[in-house]
């Protein structure tokens, strides 16, 4: 898959409403949409406003409060859309899958089971 690194991303282009996504929960700070290629019944996007950090890591280092705020969204998307359990996923760096440098947790919840 290619990568995106452009500015503004095209996460930040989903926050301006430039380009359409299904968006499920918005605050001042953090948007959460629908995944354009879902992976499981539930797959949303949990996303910073801002693009000012690349991933997790710069997240957690650079705003904690903010990064409290994406698990605590993913854990009420879950609650609503399924069985309040889920998995958080940050994929952190080209060759562990990362496609968007724009911090993004990928939310996936209900019928996980194999
Ligand atoms: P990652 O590989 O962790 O960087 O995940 C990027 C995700 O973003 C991937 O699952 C597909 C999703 N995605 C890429 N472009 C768009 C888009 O234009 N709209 C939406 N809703 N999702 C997108």
């Amino acid at each position: 898959m290619s990568t995106e690194t452009e500015s503004p991303s095209i996460f930040s282009r989903i926050v301006a409403r430039q380009i359409p996504a299904t968006i499920v929960r918005e605050t001042d700070r953090v948007i959460a949409f629908e995944d354009i290629a879902p992976q499981a019944p539930v797959h949303v996007l949990v996303v910073p406003k801002t693009e000012q950090y690349r991933d997790v890591v710069e997240l957690a280092a650079g705003d904690p409060g903010l990064m409290a705020e994406i698990v605590d969204t993913a854990r009420s998307i879950a609650e609503e859309r399924a069985d309040g359990e889920f998995r958080l996923i940050f994929n952190t760096g080209e060759n562990a899958g990362q496609t968007v440098f724009h911090v993004h947790a990928h939310v996936l919840a209900g019928g996980l089971k194999e």
